[in-house]
């Protein structure tokens, strides 16, 4: 596979595509600020569950708490999705663990590398960083509307070419392969597992999707210390509960629920 051939287009994208309802509409752009934003809109204008916004590059890609997501064109995937899931408010944490389900089985399917989640949304290979979640929800009178699943993964990157202060704490799935990917392949593989767990979310099955979350996990029965807020919670991460949040056993034995955060 040369770089020439692992253009994003919808033909190719739809001719792999084995999804129902997921990538029936799909935009694709050369270079957008952020494809979560787009969607965003999009989806306020109504597009459908499953709209599939990629882009080749962002010029302000994001990740949570205003932080920013390094977006170099041509080389990995930048891509958001739309879901207009009926599931409850407080289960929106699940829908982010189900997505990186899905991308942990896309990664093994395509590259035959394993990969793990660390809590909450970044998952990793060989300890590094190599993809990013950022879920975004449009709610109304504690309903969820709708939300937007945004993934960043570092495909084809050399690492060379991160900033130095991601070099240590970041890979791609080339880097720790040795092989370069069919980013359309990935892709197709990765929208189709996201459509596998989002029917499992849509029966209400959330204890298989934590049972499998947890089978992918680092974070669990480790020494943790979380940035969550302003606190800092340190101890003993032992458990996640039904809506996602990691339990924590603090130097006082007590459980601390945490329900967003960064293990740092
Ligand atoms: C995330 O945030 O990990 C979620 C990233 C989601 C990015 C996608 S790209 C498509 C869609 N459109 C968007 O605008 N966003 C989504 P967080 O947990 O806050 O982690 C952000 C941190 O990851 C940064 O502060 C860096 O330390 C690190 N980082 C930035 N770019 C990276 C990259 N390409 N690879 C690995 N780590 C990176």
């Amino acid at each position: 596979m040369t770089k020439e051939n692992d253009l994003l287009t919808v033909e190719g994208i739809k001719n792999c595509l084995a999804t129902r309802f997921i990538g029936t509409d799909i935009y694709i752009f050369d270079n957008i600020d952020s494809t979560n934003d787009y969607a965003m809109s999009l989806a306020k204008e109504g597009a459908l569950d499953g709209t599939v916004v990629l882009a080749d590059s962002q010029n302000k890609g994001k990740g949570r708490l205003g932080r920013s997501w390094f977006s170099p064109r041509g080389v990995n995937l930048y891509l958001s999705v739309v879901l207009r899931p009926k599931t409850a408010l407080e289960h929106i944490t699940l829908i982010t663990f189900a997505s990186a389900i899905a991308l942990v089985r896309a990664i093994n399917d395509i590259a035959n590398i394993e990969a793990h989640i660390k809590w909450p949304n970044d998952v990793l290979i060989n300890n590094k960083k190599a993809a990013g979640i950022l879920t975004e929800a449009n709610t109304e009178a504690n309903k969820l509307n709708f939300c937007v699943i945004g993934m960043g993964i570092n495909v084809n990157l050399n690492i060379n070419d991160l900033p130095l202060d991601l070099r240590d704490k970041a890979t791609s799935i080339m880097a720790e392969t040795e092989k370069a990917i069919d980013r359309t392949a990935l892709l197709c593989s990765l929208l189709k597992h996201i459509e596998d767990m989002y029917n499992i979310l849509a029966e209400g099955d959330f204890n298989r999707i934590i049972e499998e979350w947890k089978s992918f996990a680092i974070t669990l029965n480790r020494d943790v210390r979380i940035q969550s807020g302003n606190k800092v919670i340190e101890g003993i991460a032992v458990d996640i509960d039904n809506n996602g949040a990691l339990l924590v056993t603090d130097r006082n034995g007590i459980i601390q629920r945490v329900l967003s955060g960064d293990v740092i």
